[in-house]
């Protein structure tokens, strides 16, 4: 997998090659690199972004700049949207909202086929004020070749810019990390990134361990909790029935724990399970 990531601080990413990504990049798994936004200008000041239109605090990146970076790493040239495009921006806007894994030849694609392939780069940009990213959308886009992180900082990027890639028929996807504010993209694509490429096959020892995970596949639920020996540690002992060697009351107890914590903690994630996934025993819990 080819992995470009776009920041005014690509020194940022540079702790990605100390880390378990820096392994899979030995490996061979995955190219990272990452490039500095300011390559593109060509100001003596270098400057990515301007006042937003309209007024309001902060600065709102140029898509000028964004433009030349992003035609030159997706390998596109520069052209012009239909005027008509402009027309009705309502229309526009609903009709240019990410739809889920519709790739670049209008198939759509099956997002919650975890062996559907992405073809094409994927272009991403973390945004507050975007859908969520989750498990899920990590496991389709660990299954991309090639995907394209811009970095926005201060108030965010001209929303003209995913918007014209868009219509050039690159697949652009906008994610939101959680519901809270920070100070640019750099952390939220790390957290992606991470999510993403530990997905890779050969990339973790253990695979069961991620079948086995939380928000993964049929196990849409939070996983049970974990103990190891002692049996008996400070006066707290183990649950006796992971001690019986009996792997149905195992498999039956955690099971139950499973959905007894999840309820209580994200009742969210209850809500969204699919009721045919429930054996007869869940249904009694
Ligand atoms: Cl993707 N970006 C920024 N700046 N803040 C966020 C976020 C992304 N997700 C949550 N907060």
């Amino acid at each position: 997998m080819k992995i470009d990531i776009v920041s005014v601080f690509p020194e940022y990413f540079e702790v990605l090659n100390l880390s378990l990504l820096g392994k899979a990049q030995e490996k061979g798994l995955v190219e990272v690199t990452a490039h500095n936004l300011r390559d593109w200008t060509h100001d003596v000041h270098h400057s990515v972004d301007d006042t937003p239109v309209g007024g309001g605090a902060g600065m709102v990146m140029k898509p000028e700049v964004w433009g030349e970076c992003l035609d030159e790493l997706l390998h596109l040239e520069p052209t012009t949207i239909a005027s008509d495009a402009n027309e009705d921006d309502d229309a526009a806007l609903s009709s240019e909202t990410q739809a889920p894994a519709e790739s670049a030849d209008g198939t759509a694609g099956e997002a919650d086929d975890p062996k559907t392939t992405v073809p094409g780069p994927v272009l991403i940009f973390p945004n507050p004020s975007a859908p969520l990213f989750t498990q899920q959308d990590a496991t389709e886009l660990s299954h991309a070749d090639h995907l394209l992180f811009g970095c926005g900082r201060y108030e965010g990027y001209d929303a003209r810019i995913p918007r014209y890639y868009r219509a050039q028929g690159v697949d652009v996807r906008e994610y939101s990390i959680g519901d809270y504010v920070l100070n640019g993209g750099e952390v939220a694509v790390s957290v992606m990134l991470e999510a993403i490429t530990r997905l890779l096959p050969g990339f973790m020892g253990n695979a069961a361990s991620i079948v086995e995970e939380s928000y993964t596949g049929e196990n849409a639920l939070l996983e049970h909790r974990q103990y190891t020996k002692p049996a008996d540690w400070r006066g707290i002992k183990v649950p006796d029935v992971l001690l019986s060697g009996n792997h149905a009351k195992v498999d039956r107890f955690r099971r139950d724990e499973a959905l007894a914590k999840t309820d209580e903690l994200r009742p969210d994630l209850i809500e969204t399970l699919d009721c045919t996934k429930l054996d007869k025993a869940d249904r009694k819990t």
